[in-house]
């Protein structure tokens, strides 16, 4: 049996199901999460999907508000995590994946730890919508409006609006059937790429006074803490996006961007062109992609910056 209907016999089997995806949920955790929402009520499942905190730009998604915080059970017959390279991912809400009969991971990062029953991973997909769009397609589930448009929101997010490496002719294809359906891109991508809250146009403000560059310029660097969010009022999702402002300098090969959490810095990085930035953060524990990663960390910013920086000079041209 494929990987693809082994999936659909666990949901087949199943009564009730919970779907989950990472902390800090960015618009293709949401979209595709969404998506998969979405068909398996259609198919009469008793589902949810938990998302403990996203970012308020994501109501404009449809069906966000039947999101829930917390599940109603304790154990579920079966959980999907979506978009999430591993079970450390899922934060304070992986016990709904460990205590459930069976477990299923659909996803795209190439860091991927493989944490279900069955995995289904395509490292070649610029997102996990894009890989939830080929199982609707096998399924032949219904992709009407509001679940087109929640695919589309993962794609146009994770690619940075069709911009970053691995957009293929799939992807494009995907996109002009969407269209046909009726899926309003401009307007997702309006909405989820091009419009800022004031006060995470503040955070972004204070982050890129205190930009550095490091090794002749390759290496941008900066970090927001707590006492900036608490200035600035900022909510949760707020400081989406800053390490990009870095990699879209001339020269720099790798953004740094740190963000203070309540354990230590959430760190992101992003490469441009050569340095596999999810190497550099498996060294540390974490991992992402080629040009895209993320890690957790403990010290101050200067001293994660130091060990960072270390790292990343080994790969530097
Ligand atoms: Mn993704």
């Amino acid at each position: 049996m494929s990987t693809l209907d082994e999936i659909l016999k666990k949901i087949e089997q199943a009564k009730n199901i919970v779907i989950l995806t990472h902390e800090n949920p960015d618009g293709d955790a949401m979209g595709s999460s969404l998506a998969l929402y979405q068909a398996l009520v259609k198919m009469d499942k008793d589902v949810e999907l938990i998302v403990p905190k996203y970012s308020r730009v994501f109501t404009c998604l449809p069906k966000i508000e039947e999101v829930k915080q917390e599940g109603s059970k304790s154990e579920y017959d079966l959980a999907i995590a979506v978009d999430t390279a591993s079970i450390k991912q899922l934060d304070g809400w992986s016990k709904y994946f460990e205590d459930a009969k069976s477990r299923i991971v659909i996803d795209h990062h190439s860091s991927n730890a493989m944490f279900g029953d069955v995995n289904y991973v395509d490292m070649s997909s610029p997102a996990c919508a894009q890989v939830m769009y080929v199982l609707f397609r096998y399924y032949e589930w219904e992709i009407n409006h509001d679940v087109g448009t929640c695919l589309m929101a993962g794609i146009i997010t994770d690619t940075g609006g069709f911009q970053y490496a691995g957009v293929s002719k799939e992807t494009f294809e995907i996109a002009s059937s969407l269209l046909v359906e009726g899926v309003d891109i401009a307007k997702i991508y309006k909405k989820l790429l091009s419009t800022n809250t004031r006060s995470s146009f503040e955070l972004r403000k204070i982050a890129l006074d205190r930009m550095e560059f490091l090794e002749d310029g390759k290496i941008a660097y900066t970090y927001i803490n707590k006492k900036d969010e608490k200035k600035v009022k900022a909510e949760t999702g707020d400081h989406e996006g800053i390490v990009n402002e870095g990699r879209n300098i001339e020269g720099v090969e790798v953004s740094i961007f740190l963000h203070e959490i309540d354990d230590g810095y959430k760190v992101s990085l992003r490469s441009n062109e050569y340095v596999n930035v999810s190497d550099v953060c498996l060294m540390f524990g974490g991992g992402g992609h080629f040009r895209a990663a993320g890690v957790t960390m403990q010290g101050t910013p200067k001293q994660i910056r130091e060990k960072l920086v270390g790292e990343i000079k080994r790969q530097l041209k």
